[in-house]
């Protein structure tokens, strides 16, 4: 076994090889770009190497670099997790020519994979299915259609250098054949350097179902089990399980020969996965592509099976043999997998960049996190904004679904938008919980997976952020003018008061009554039962609410059943005078004007309604803040005004 290695990654799955190393007692060599210096994997590592700038292209995947690294620091191999590098036939060479253990397949394999048509012909010829078409080395149009219009509309034109689902045309009819093949060559030529296509049938209805391999250097396959990855979202997987919802006995075992044949096919060592299509019209499947690295979601997998796949890695590019044969091999209990990302579904995904601010969950048994991220770490758009990997595992697929919204909604994470809310909302859906899944099932469900209010507080969550406000519980953490006095917190007599919060670019404002620990509003009754240490209990129109809440400076965060609020809140006392005592009158917050109870000219004494205000179908008396003369009173009833206006002026009496 190796004594030290080098990963050539960053974030989680650099963090993920460190663990495994440690425990096997090899030292660790990180690589880092600059932005990266103070990274997790950077300090979980014995040493670190800087590599360059923040752009990948100037770092991650500078293959001369990370090989010069690993010779200075001394490390004997080099584990380039996913991405970057992995899939790097001219790496997996280089390493071999300077010395140093690619923990990963040969340049031969990863080059047999490489390209569509020649990975299909090499699996139909090892006996694996694939999906009827024509993949030859004729391109011309006329003769392309051809073949189309044997195969049956409708088809799939494929840019054989393409991948994660760019370099893709669905064509439904003969007539729009030749439009969409030009379309797709020029695509293959722009983004992939190749024009060549092959065009399959197209499967309608299809689920994402891959076969995890592992292959030594002494010609041993086995294969362990598949993983379900129907949920995606543009190419994107969300949620990945094993086993495979409704996989037969038969249907895993076919799956799982075919797997084997396929790496067999190709000499292959290492991990790799095998991945098909399946037909949910007839539970048909089809080779698609072979990845030559360890997957995202390895994780599943392993929660499974009780193995290490890393430590497996590691051993096979060691030299030894697999640890287990097939026969050896199991499955037990169900496993799930999301992956939590820096992302507003509210705006169509858009990754979001920054520092977090908070970030903590609760594990409890069969619950792991696989992160490379803690709270102070910046998201930033050179990488991917994958924040961690959520992985659950239980006795069968129901208990783990229940298991992972557990771990969804004991997730807390603050600074950034995040698709939490949709990933728990995905656990939730019925026909998710019956298994079925195929790849439209994100885009099927889209009303409820990403609803138009994504983010926005629902009654309970108000009610919580009011009696966190009303109340005063931040008092102790915080020493904000507005929360400092406390004048309200154990008033005996009901006090008045306005909580307006901001939630993305709305507003709610909810005019309360106080009594002791209890808060009244049109629409909502809520008891404070205990708020301690990032937790909230609370009576809420009857029924008893528990939730995460995290304060951080004048922002305020519920974390209630997987779903987030982010808060922005605004205090204002109902009862007290809005006006300053140097008589200037403005608005507390935008709103609209109801009546008006003073004349110009007239004389006020100090406390007397001037104007009642309507603001989110709350009302607000305006008091004069001084004893005087009304001097300006410019407004008009039905005046919708913005916050801060000015409202009235008063000469205060001498
Ligand atoms: C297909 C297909 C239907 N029919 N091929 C998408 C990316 C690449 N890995 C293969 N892909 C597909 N190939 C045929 N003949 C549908 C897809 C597909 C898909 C596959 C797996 C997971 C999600 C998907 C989403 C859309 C389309």
């Amino acid at each position: 076994m190796f004594s030290k290695i080098l990963i050539a990654n960053r974030g989680e799955i650099a963090c993920r090889v460190i663990r495994t190393a440690k425990r096997l007692g090899i030292q660790t060599v990180a690589v880092y770009s600059e932005v990266d210096a103070g990274a997790l994997h950077v300090r979980m590592a014995d040493e670190a190497v800087l590599i360059g700038p923040a752009p990948s292209s100037q770092s991650y995947l500078k293959s001369d670099v990370i090989l010069k690294a690993a010779q200075q620091t001394g490390a004997q191999a080099i584990h380039p997790g996913y991405g970057f590098l992995s899939e790097n036939a001219d790496f997996s060479k280089a390493c071999k020519k300077a010395g140093i253990v690619f923990i990963g397949p040969s340049e031969k394999s990863i080059n047999a994979m490489g390209l569509k048509d020649e990975a299909k012909a090499i699996m139909e010829k090892a006996g694996v299915p694939t999906v009827p078409g024509y993949k030859g080395a004729n391109q011309e149009a006329k003769f392309l259609k051809e073949q189309a219009d044997k195969i049956g509309y409708p088809v799939l034109i494929k840019a054989v250098a393409g991948g994660g689902g760019k370099g893709m045309r669905l064509v439904e009819k003969s007539a729009d054949f030749l439009d969409l093949l030009g379309n797709c060559q020029r695509e293959g030529k722009a983004s992939f350097g190749n024009d060549h296509v092959l065009i399959e049938k197209y499967i309608t209805k299809p689920r994402h179902i891959e076969m995890q391999v592992f292959g030594d250097t002494h010609g041993n396959v086995v294969h362990l089990f598949e993983r379900d990855c129907s949920l995606q979202r543009r190419h994107q997987k969300v949620v990945e399980e094993a086993p495979a919802p409704g996989m037969t006995d038969k249907m895993r075992k076919a799956m799982g020969d075919a797997a084997v044949k396929a790496a067999e096919a190709i000499d292959y060592y290492g991990a790799g996965t095998i991945e098909f299509i399946v037909d949910t019209a007839t539970n048909d499947f089809y080779f698609m592509e072979m990845n030559t690295r360890l997957q995202v979601e390895h994780p599943v997998t392993e929660m499974i099976t009780g193995l290490d796949l890393v430590e497996w890695q590691l051993r096979v590019a060691a030299g030894e043999k697999l640890p287990l044969a097939q026969k050896d091999l199991s499955i037990n209990g169900h496993a799930f997998e999301v992956r939590f990302y820096a992302e507003d579904p509210a705006q169509n995904f858009l990754p979001q960049t920054g520092p977090v601010r908070h970030f903590s969950y609760v594990l409890d048994d069969g619950m792991r996190v696989d992160t490379g991220i803690e709270a102070g770490d910046k998201v930033t758009s050179f990488y991917d904004p994958m924040i961690a990997k959520l992985i659950v595992w239980d006795k069968d697929r129901a208990d783990a679904a229940a298991k992972m919204l557990h771990l969804l909604s004991a997730t807390k994470l603050t600074g950034l938008n995040t698709n939490q809310e949709f990933l728990a909302a995905i656990f939730r859906e019925k026909d998710f919980l019956k298994g079925d899944v195929d790849t439209g099932f994100i885009p099927r469900h889209e009303k409820t997976l990403m609803p138009a209010d994504y983010g926005q507080p629902r009654v309970e969550e108000l009610a919580l952020a009011c009696l966190y406000y009303a109340l005063d519980l931040g008092a102790e953490e915080t020493d904000d003018p507005w929360t400092a006095g406390g004048s309200w917190r154990s008033g005996v007599t009901p006090a008045s008061r306005i909580v307006e919060l901001s939630v993305r670019d709305q507003n709610f404002a909810v005019k309360l009554s106080v009594q002791g620990r209890t808060i009244r509003s049109a629409d909502f009754e809520a008891s404070l039962a205990a708020c301690a240490d990032g937790h909230i209990e609370a009576l809420v129109n009857g029924h008893r609410i528990a939730a995460g809440i995290v304060a951080d400076g004048k922002a305020l965060s519920i974390f209630h059943q997987g779903r987030v609020v982010h808060m922005h809140p605004k205090m204002h006392d109902a009862d007290d005078d809005h006006g300053a005592s140097n008589g200037r009158i403005v608005t507390p917050m935008p709103g609209r004007v109801v009546s008006i109870l003073v004349k110009k000219g007239e004389s006020v004494e100090k406390g007397q309604p001037l104007l009642i205000m309507e603001s989110m179908k709350v009302e607000i008396t305006i008091r004069a803040g001084c004893a005087g003369r009304v001097e300006d009173l410019s407004v008009a009833v039905n005046d919708q005004l913005p916050d801060g206006a000015l409202l009235a002026q008063i000469a205060a009496k001498e």
